[in-house]
C-alpha cells in the first residue's frame, strides 16, 4: 500500500478540514482521532473516496507513514497537546516531524520544541487562520520551529495554504521556537481589536441614529468596497443581512450580546504589558469582552444607574460618514499596535520576525485578511526596520486626516452616554504617540515623593531625589 505523506490527529472540525485540503492537493493522509468512532463517520463521510486512510492506534499511523514522518496535531491547545506528544512519541524515528497546528501558547511551543529537538524529533509550531472554510480551501499558515522541519513541510504547506491575488501562497516561515504561534496570538490580538472597532460603530449608528440591521448590512457592504475592504467587513454585512428562520427579525438582534473568549486576545495583551508594547485598542477590546459578560450586572445597573438617552440630533450623514473614516483610521492604528508588539518581541525573544512577511501572509486566508495589508507590506518594504506603522508616509497621510473624523464620533458617541472604548484608546494611542511631551513628569514627581523612586530632568543629566 502507498505510504500516506501527511498525517492528522486530531479530527474536530479544523483537522478534518486540513486533512481533505491536503489530500485534495495530492498528499495522500492518513488521519487519527483519540474518540474511534469520530474517525470512521469522517471515513465514511467527508473523506469518502479521498486518498485518505484511518489508524486506530498511534503504532497503526506511524506504520503507515513515509519517512519523516510528517504528522499534525489539530487538538484542544494545553495539556492535550502534551498528552498526544507523550503517547506518540515512542512510535516516531529521529528526524520525523510533529507539527502542532492548534491555538498553543507560544511558551509551550518553546518548551515542547526545546524537548523534542533534544530526542532528535523535529517540531513545527504554525499558526492556521481561517476558521473552517480557511481550513478547507485555503487558510494562512504562520510555522516556527525548525527550520529543516519547515524545509521538509513547505511542499504540503504551499499546497494547502490560501493564495493572494497575485497568485503568491499565504505560507512562510516565522522564525524559530514559538515564533510561529507568537505571530498567530499577535494576529488574533489583532483580530480582537478590529472586531470590537467594527461593533462599537454599529452600536452608535444603531443605538444613536436608529439605524436597523438591514440599513447596517449595505452600509457595511458599501464600505467594505472601498479603503475598509476586508473578510471581517464582509461578514458584518454579511452578518446583518440574515434573517431568523422563525421570526423572520434580524437574527443579530436576537443574539445574546456576551462575547466569549478562548485567550489569545488576553494572551496578547498580557504578552504586551510584559514586553512593555503599548497595545491599547487590543486591551481594550479584550476588557470590552469581558464586561459583556457581566450581563446580570448590567440588567441590574441599567435599572439604577441614568445616563443620557442615546439620540443624535445633529446630521445623520455627517456622522455617517464621520464613523467609516474613524473606523478605518482605528483599524490602521490597531494594525500598529500589534506591529510594533512584534518588532519588540522579534528583538527579545531573537526571533528575527520578517514584518513585510507577516502582512504577505496575512493578505488571504486569514480572518484579518484586508486591502489595508498590501500598504502594510509596502511600509515595511520602504523600511524594514519600521519602528511603528504611523511613521511610514502613507500611513501618516491616512490617519492625520481623518483624526477629525474619529474625535466627532467620539465626541457624540460619548455624548449619547455609548461605551466606545476601542475608538477612544486608539484615538489616545494616537495623540500619546504623538505628543512630545505627556504628563508623566507629574507622575514620576509622585513616584518620588512618596517611595523616593528618583526622577530625571529636562535641563540636567542625572538622577535626582527631592525631599518633597
Ligand atoms: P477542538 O479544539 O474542539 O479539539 C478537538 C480535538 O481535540 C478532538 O479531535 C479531540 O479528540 C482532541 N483531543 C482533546 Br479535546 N483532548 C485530547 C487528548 N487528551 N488526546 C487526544 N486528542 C484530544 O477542535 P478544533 O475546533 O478543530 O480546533 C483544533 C485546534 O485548532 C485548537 O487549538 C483551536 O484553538 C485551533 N483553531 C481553531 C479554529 C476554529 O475556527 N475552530 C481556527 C484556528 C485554530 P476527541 O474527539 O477524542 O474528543
Amino acid at each position: 500500500m502507498q505510504k500516506a505523506k501527511f498525517a492528522m490527529v486530531g479530527l474536530g472540525v479544523m483537522g478534518q478540514n486540513l486533512a481533505l485540503n491536503v489530500a485534495n492537493k495530492g498528499y495522500p493522509v492518513a488521519v487519527y482521532n483519540r474518540t474511534e468512532e469520530k474517525t470512521r463517520e469522517f471515513l465514511a463521510g467527508p473523506a469518502k473516496g479521498k486518498a485518505i486512510t484511518g489508524a486506530y492506534s498511534y503504532p497503526e499511523l506511524a506504520e503507515m507513514l513515509e519517512q519523516p514522518r510528517r504528522i499534525m496535531m489539530m487538538v484542544k491547545a494545553g495539556p492535550a497537546v502534551d498528552a498526544v506528544i507523550a503517547d506518540i512519541k515512542p512510535h516516531l524515528d529521529p528526524g520525523d516531524i510533529l507539527i502542532d497546528g492548534g491555538n498553543s501558547l507560544y511558551e509551550d511551543t518553546e518548551r515542547r520544541t526545546a524537548e523534542l529537538e533534544a530526542e532528535g524529533l523535529l517540531f513545527i509550531g504554525t499558526g492556521i487562520s481561517g476558521g473552517e472554510e480557511g481550513a478547507l480551501n485555503g487558510p494562512s499558515i504562520m510555522p516556527g520551529g525548525s527550520r529543516e522541519g519547515w524545509e521538509a513541510l513547505q511542499g504540503i504547506l504551499t499546497a494547502a495554504a490560501a493564495k493572494a491575488w497575485d497568485g503568491e501562497p499565504c505560507v512562510d516561515y516565522m522564525g524559530p521556537g514559538g515564533a510561529g504561534h507568537y505571530v498567530k496570538m499577535v494576529h488574533n490580538g489583532i483580530e480582537y481589536a478590529i472586531m470590537q472597532l467594527i461593533a462599537e460603530v454599529y452600536d452608535v449608528l444603531s443605538r444613536g441614529l436608529g439605524m436597523g440591521a438591514d440599513e447596517l448590512g449595505d452600509l457595511f457592504g458599501a464600505w467594505n468596497e472601498g479603503d475598509l475592504a476586508s473578510y471581517l467587513m464582509e461578514i458584518t454585512a454579511d452578518i446583518f443581512k440574515k434573517q431568523d428562520e422563525d421570526t423572520g427579525r434580524p437574527l443579530v438582534d436576537l443574539i445574546l450580546d456576551e462575547a466569549k473568549q478562548k485567550g489569545t486576545g488576553k494572551w496578547t495583551s498580557q504578552n504586551a504589558f510584559d514586553l512593555g508594547a503599548a497595545t491599547h485598542t487590543i486591551n481594550a477590546a479584550v476588557t470590552s469582552r469581558i464586561i459583556s459578560g457581566m450581563k446580570e450586572q448590567r440588567l441590574a445597573a441599567s435599572d439604577l444607574i441614568n445616563g443620557p438617552q442615546p439620540n443624535f440630533s445633529g446630521d445623520r450623514e455627517t456622522l455617517i460618514s464621520a464613523a467609516q473614516e474613524a473606523l478605518y483610521a482605528s483599524v490602521i492604528i490597531a494594525y500598529a499596535q500589534g506591529f510594533d508588539l512584534m518588532q519588540i518581541a522579534s528583538g527579545e525573544y531573537h526571533y528575527a520576525l520578517d514584518m513585510k512577511k507577516i502582512a504577505k501572509i496575512w493578505r488571504a486566508g486569514c480572518i484579518i485578511r484586508a486591502d489595508l495589508l498590501e500598504d502594510i507590506m509596502r511600509a515595511f518594504d520602504r523600511d524594514q526596520a519600521l519602528a511603528n506603522l504611523l511613521l511610514d508616509e502613507h500611513f501618516r497621510e491616512a490617519v492625520v486626516p481623518r483624526q477629525g473624523a474619529l474625535r466627532y464620533l467620539l465626541t457624540h458617541a460619548m455624548g449619547m452616554g455609548i461605551p466606545v472604548l476601542s475608538l477612544s484608546s486608539a484615538l489616545a494611542y494616537f495623540d500619546a504617540f504623538r505628543s512630545a511631551r505627556l504628563p508623566a513628569n507629574l507622575t514620576q514627581a509622585q513616584r518620588d515623593y512618596f517611595g523616593a523612586h528618583t526622577y530625571r530632568r529636562v535641563d540636567k543629566e542625572g538622577s535626582f531625589h527631592t525631599d518633597w
